[in-house]
């Protein structure tokens, strides 16, 4: 049976509706495929470092993670947010098992710049898959927070997308960008298209000509990323419309997806 990675994004995680848990729990049930997911958490995180009055700031995309910032960064993606998950899926009867990167080493970390430039911001250097396996043969969703382990037992911060690549790729699985919105969107003679597939370089253009902006951006280039880190297929779909994912699922067309 196929893997998928679902990549949930911090802003779209509060508003998911409760048929997007049913989409998944129905695909594992139905045998389909099995999912898993790789969450992040952003906007809590600022929340809360705000909340308690921690400086932070963001350098090329990525959030400087000192001591105190990994602190809070651990406690709201580890604890809060995938308790959330792990709950809604499971108040609709499914399974899921709630890990961190640190948990049985599954995402073992380096440092990913200068310490004094990024501090605790890791990359994934290795993806322990025998727990993740484990956990689907019996039943469960894995449900992972974006925390790795380093070899000397640091915990590093790490972006939401880029371990979702890393899962993905090590559990040869397709991944999906979970987003609130259909597809990449253009408007052309008063009419709104949605494009069924862009190329990196389509993206590349539609970035500079201001046609993909805003939050698109990164999400455009995580799964551009994914792909050139071998992940065979990327898409961005809709969290809102399960049958948009179960159309892909199925092989028709939903979504935009990324080639490269
Ligand atoms: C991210 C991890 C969370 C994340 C952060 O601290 O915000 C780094 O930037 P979204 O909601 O998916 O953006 N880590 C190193 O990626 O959350």
């Amino acid at each position: 049976m196929s893997n998928i990675v679902f990549k949930l994004g911090g802003s779209i995680i509060a508003e998911l509706p409760n048929s997007f848990y049913d989409m998944l729990v129905h695909l594992k049930r139905s045998g389909k495929c099995n999912p898993i997911i790789v969450h992040g958490g952003g906007p809590a995180i600022n929340k809360l470092l705000d909340h308690l009055k921690i400086e932070h700031e963001f350098v090329k995309g990525l959030r400087k993670t000192s001591k105190d910032v990994l602190e809070i960064a651990e406690m709201v993606m580890s604890g809060s947010i995938n308790k959330h998950i792990v709950t809604s899926i499971q108040t609709i009867d499914g399974k899921a098992i709630g890990l961190s990167g640190v948990d049985a080493a599954i995402l073992q970390a380096k440092p990913l710049g200068i310490q004094e430039e990024i501090g605790y911001v890791g990359e994934v250097e290795n993806v322990d898959t025998e727990w993740l396996h484990l956990i689907i043969q019996h039943g469960a969703i894995p449900v992972i927070s974006p925390i790795g382990l380093g070899s000397d037992g640091q915990h590093y911060n790490i972006n939401g997308d880029m371990a979702a690549a890393a899962v993905a790729e090590a559990m040869n699985a397709k991944l999906a960008f979970i987003s609130d919105i259909p597809g990449v969107k253009e408007e052309r003679a008063g009419r709104t298209i949605i494009h069924p597939s862009l190329t990196k370089e389509q993206t590349e253009t539609m970035i500079k000509t201001g046609i993909i902006h805003g939050g698109m951006i990164p999400k455009v280039q995580s799964a551009i990323k994914a792909l050139s880190g071998g992940v065979t297929e990327t898409v961005i779909l809709n969290g809102w419309e399960s049958k948009d994912i179960e159309a892909y699922l199925d092989g028709k067309q939903a979504g935009t997806k990324l080639i490269i």
